[in-house]
């Protein structure tokens, strides 16, 4: 008999949620123009909409944020985090950032010019409007795999190295900055990279004198993947793998919202000292001074004490379990989601899901609607409203997948939560037929699915209760 496990955490402090009624619900959702990013939280159940800043903090990040030295300048809080950064992560130099996007502006900054490319596996929403507003375009070079809800391939994120050798033959590596490899791979349905993966990338990328930098968001996620699937790794400590990871990169953007286990914060790393020189410059401009980058002395204790509690083998398990639990629900339900399931969310494939709407009639926003209605569950699309116009064209992009991403804080929720999100994206699994699709009726010029506003194609949302 296989022995069921639990959290490895016990509940000191909870936050009490709220089930509101389904004519609450139809109504929160109307006057937030149908965007989940638009309801107010205290109209939500369980809040899946990301696992950015979400964590629960542990006791010890709470004490550690007693001890925030708060001088404008040369805080020891700084130098506690440079020293976390240089342990786990490995690099030489860290300059932190309000958040993750704060990092991804500061070396767009500095490496990017009208012109270049920057090749990546898949692209991310903040971190592709970064290099557009410095006048780079993203190239993807993800394995096809990635864009295949279907594919059970182990490490879906890859980079297709012989995409990367023609991005790098047609645009010459002059025009290349750097190549941004994410670790996991968010937008695939947060699939990992696989450390021989790495390996040959960079052995290409410095055949040819280009940088290889890597958006560490998600690493320590990608590291417990490496250890269950990539052989010659079962039996190493998640620590030493991420050190590994990031061992073939010349530096990181973070957002230490997810993996860190905290609220805010970010950082860039590296080790080269002209790029430091240059984030140095750059950082007071933008964020403030280099020894805090937008963030108070007591955020930085946090991030410090969260990046040696993230690469807890026993804490990683349960969190990649836990999301585990959710999609295996799902995947007995005959529902259909991305596979293999990934590190911080299970995706629900909205084109299969409801094959009676045309993609420009934004299936996944509407998917991710009607479950907040259903249950009070808030989800985020992830789809053909994220990825925008064509710069070229102008018409939507209409991305290979079309996904409603159910996102799960760290810390935060138990197994039972998860039954509840279960039950009711079954119980519109089926009947969804009835889910109507939406027509946007505000669109803000980026990043557009923070903001824009929608109106149900027929009516609104009518999923019998
Ligand atoms: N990711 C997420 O919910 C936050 C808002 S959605 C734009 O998944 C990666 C891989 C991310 C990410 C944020 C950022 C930006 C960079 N890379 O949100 O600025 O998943 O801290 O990080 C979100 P910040």
């Amino acid at each position: 008999m296989s022995r069921r496990t639990a959290e490895p955490y016990k509940i000191k402090s909870v936050e009490p949620i709220r089930m509101t009624t389904r004519a609450e619900r139809e109504r929160a959702i109307a006057e937030a123009g149908y965007n989940t990013f638009l309801l107010k939280s205290e109209d939500v159940y369980i809040d899946l909409l990301t696992d950015s800043g979400t964590s629960a903090m542990s006791d010890a990040q709470w004490a550690a944020m007693m001890r925030g030295d708060e001088a404008y300048a040369g805080a020891r809080s700084f130098y506690r985090f440079e020293q976390a950064v240089r342990e786990i992560y490995g690099f030489q130099w860290m300059v932190p950032t309000h958040q993750g996007r704060g990092a991804e502006h500061l070396i767009s900054r500095i490496l990017i010019r009208p012109g270049h490319v920057i090749p990546g596996n898949m692209y991310f929403t903040t971190t592709r409007v970064h290099q557009e507003l410095q006048g780079g375009t993203f190239v993807d070079v993800i394995i096809d795999e990635a864009h295949d809800s279907l594919s059970d391939h182990p490490f879906k994120g890859n980079v297709d190295l012989v995409k990367l050798q023609s991005v790098i033959d047609r645009h010459g590596a002059e025009n290349i900055p750097y190549v941004n490899v994410a670790v996991t791979v968010n937008l695939a349905g947060g699939q990992p990279v696989s450390m021989q993966n790495l390996r040959e990338t960079r052995s290409l990328l410095q055949h040819h004198g280009i940088r290889m930098w890597c958006d560490a968001t998600r690493a320590v996620e990608n590291a417990f993947f490496i250890k269950e699937r990539e052989s010659g790794y079962a039996g190493k400590p998640v620590r030493a793998i991420l050190k590994e990871m990031m061992s073939y990169f010349d530096g990181c953007t973070m957002s230490a919202k997810k993996d860190c286990l905290v609220n805010i914060g970010g950082f860039l790393a590296g080790n080269d000292d002209a790029i430091l020189q240059a984030a140095r410059e750059q950082v007071v401009i933008f964020e403030g001074m280099p020894t805090y980058g937008g963030l108070s002395g007591r955020d930085m204790e946090a991030v410090a004490q969260g990046i040696y509690e993230m690469v807890d083998d026993d804490y990683i398990a349960h969190r990649i379990n836990q999301v585990r639990y959710l999609g295996r629900q799902l995947v007995d339900f005959g529902v259909p989601i991305v596979l293999p399931i990934g590190g911080h969310a299970v995706f629900l494939d909205a084109r299969q899901f409801l094959p009676h709407l045309d993609q420009d009639e934004y299936p996944a926003q509407a998917l991710a609607a009607a479950l907040y209605v259903d249950s009070g569950v808030r989800a985020m699309e992830r789809g053909n409203v994220s990825s925008g116009r064509d710069q070229a064209t102008g018409k939507n992009r209409r991305p290979k997948l079309e996904l409603v991403r159910l996102t799960i804080p760290r810390r935060v929720y138990t197994d039972r939560h998860m039954d509840v999100v279960a039950d009711s994206v079954r119980h519109l699994y089926e009947h969804r037929e009835e889910i109507p699709g939406l027509e946007m009726v505000y669109e803000p010029p980026t990043l557009r699915f923070f903001t824009a506003r929608f109106a149900p194609v027929k009516t609104a949302c009518q999923v019998r209760t």
